[in-house]
């Protein structure tokens, strides 16, 4: 047994490296080749792999620490003598100078164009490292694109490693001769770029695989594709099948890293689809795509876990008593849903004022032997029917919906109110058409049938559709006021609470006056703050008077 340190072996010429992964822990056996931790430069991930077999004895870096070629990684214990350490340095470290040189892609380049002079270059893949027919997993640019020299044109993938194939020039692409899932070499055309020569060659690709002027001298001796760090994979033979894990775990490239890390998303939380279980740009769409739909259902009906809104925890309570659980009815989860939509997409803002309707009351009682006679019950609420239908024809910036594409407004010449009712199985709300153009009597009846289809549950849809406003009227209930939630796409409702007669000044004296407390909610996109100040002055004036109807 010997103890071995473990060092990072030959980047391909990157320097400083993200840690992105430690894929081991302390007391883990290892084989030859197993990933010990993942690093990740600008252009490329990739493992890098146990030297011998052995026990992990210490580990000296932590994600988030930038490693060099020569970095200790850690310790283990191995069976091979003290050398191992050393050899890895070795194997994978740049050729010596009197080694044989790479072979490089020599061509004839191009001669230098004249400065300004548009000219057409192929793109080739660049020294892989000794790789051989690696996959071509991702297309970064289509033809058409303008691209910076270093953009990503394709990401290529082999065993060990994946990594973007940058361009070796600034300009177009004009064509494309590869597509995913093709399997490429050191040196294939990648495709065609469009440059504009400032005078000068373009720059080469990386020394050993960009084309060399034929009269230039060989470059000198390198690891591979040093100038795109580190695109390649350590010398060591990347090909060679070993078990990935646990870094199979979250397997992709650096293109899918990096948009992970932009979208804030944690990679092992996405289902991959990938060959060889590679976490695939698609991928990362699907998750946040059910993200958001999650966040979206969550926030429309369920109970909390839209975006940034923490969960509502799980709780038992029947630890604190008898408790019966009942599934909720369709009603009361369609109005949840609602509900919960509109409160946290309406910006909401309620006023409040009182409507003085002592002769409305007075009138209303002087009235209600005439409209039993005729079969109908006359209470508030057709008042406040045309009231509110007067109001809005007052205030039309009340009668809007605001377009789903948020440029417009859409004006309704039309008045349908609808009514609150609270039924047994839950809250309805059936529209009153053309309330403007309806008498009192009519809209007695209509609010009375409307009602009482509700509790019987024998509403139609189309009897809760294509409302303008709502009013909920808790009056006959009790209360003294609350703030109803806009019934969206309605910009604004109606909350009206139970009269009380109270005091009022009337610049003499105080008198006993029968004051119906209303507050208006609105959505404060649509409406602003003198519009609602004067839809509600208005509309608590015409129930002081309602000879205003008249006007
Ligand atoms: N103050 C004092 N008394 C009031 C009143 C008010 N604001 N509004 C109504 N009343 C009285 C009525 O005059 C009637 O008394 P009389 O029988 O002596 O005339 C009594 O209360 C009962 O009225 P009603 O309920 O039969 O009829 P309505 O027209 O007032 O209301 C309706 C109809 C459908 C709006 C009501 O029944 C209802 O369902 N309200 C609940 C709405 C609701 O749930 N809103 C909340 C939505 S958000 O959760």
């Amino acid at each position: 047994m010997a103890k071995q340190v473990i060092k990072v072996p030959d980047l391909g010429g990157a320097d400083q490296v993200d840690v992105i992964e430690i894929a081991v822990a302390v007391g883990d056996t290892v084989a030859e080749e197993d990933a010990l931790i993942v690093v990740e430069g600008d252009k490329a991930s990739m493992d890098v792999p146990a030297p011998v077999a052995g026990k992990i004895l210490s580990i000296s870096v932590k994600e988030g620490d930038k490693v060099s070629e020569g970095d200790v990684i850690g310790e283990m214990e191995t069976e091979a003598g003290g050398e191992v350490a050393e050899e890895v340095a070795q194997e994978a470290a740049p050729a010596p100078a009197e080694a044989p040189a790479p072979a490089p892609v020599v061509e004839a380049a191009p001669a230098p164009a004249p400065a300004g002079e548009e000219t057409e270059e192929e793109l080739k893949v660049p020294d892989l490292g000794g790789a051989d027919a690696v996959d071509v997993i991702e297309i970064s640019v289509a033809a058409g694109d303008s691209v910076e020299e270093g953009d990503a044109l394709i990401v290529v993938e082999g065993d060990k490693a994946s990594m973007d194939v940058p361009s070796s020039a600034s300009g177009t692409i004009v064509s494309l001769s590869v597509k995913e899932g093709d399997k490429v070499s050191t040196g294939d055309v990648i495709g065609l770029i469009k440059t504009v020569s400032g005078g000068a060659a373009p720059a080469p690709v990386s020394g050993a695989a960009a084309p060399a002027p034929a009269a230039a001298p060989a470059p000198a001796p390198q690891a591979p594709a040093a100038a795109h760090e580190p695109s390649a994979p350590p010398k060591r033979d990347p090909h060679v099948e070993r078990d990935h894990t646990p870094s199979a775990e979250v397997y992709a490239g650096p293109a899918v890293r990096k948009l992970a890390r932009e979208l804030g998303v944690t990679l092992n939380k996405v289902k991959p689809t990938g060959p060889r279980n590679r976490v695939t740009k698609d991928d990362l769409h699907a998750y946040i795509k059910e993200q958001v739909k999650k966040a979206e259902s969550g926030a429309a009906g369920g109970v909390g876990g839209g975006i940034g809104i923490a969960p509502m925890p799980e709780i038992d309570f029947s630890q604190f008593g008898p408790v019966t659980t009942e599934p909720m009815s369709k009603i009361h989860k369609i109005t949840a849903a609602n509900m919960s939509r509109n409160w946290l997409n309406v910006p909401h803002v309620t006023q409040f004022d009182d409507a003085d309707i002592t002769e409305l009351e007075d009138f209303r009682k002087a009235m209600k032997a005439e409209a039993e006679k005729r079969g109908v019950k006359l209470t508030p609420v057709p008042f406040l029917l045309k009231a509110a239908a007067a109001a809005l024809r007052e205030v039309p910036s009340f009668n809007v919906s605001l377009h789903n594409d948020g440029e417009h407004i859409v004006k309704k010449d039309y008045v349908h109110i609808g009514m609150a009712v609270d039924t047994p199985k839950g809250l309805m709300v059936p529209v009153i058409r053309d309330v403007d153009k309806k008498g009192l009597y009519d809209l007695a009846e209509e609010a009375t049938a409307l009602a009482i289809a509700a509790r019987d549950g024998k509403l139609k849809p189309r009897d809760m559709q294509g409302a303008c406003f709502t009013i909920s009227s808790l009056g006959a209930i009790g209360g003294s006021g609350f703030t109803p939630i806009v019934n969206a796409p309605e910009v604004g409702i109606l909350g009206v609470s139970k009269l009380s007669v109270r005091p009022e000044w009337n610049g003499k004296e105080f008198v006993p006056r029968k004051m119906l407390p209303l507050a208006l909610s609105y959505d404060h996109r649509a409406v602003n703050g003198g519009d609602a100040g004067r839809f509600l002055t208005y509309l608590a004036g015409v129930l002081a008077d309602v000879r205003r109807l008249l006007l």
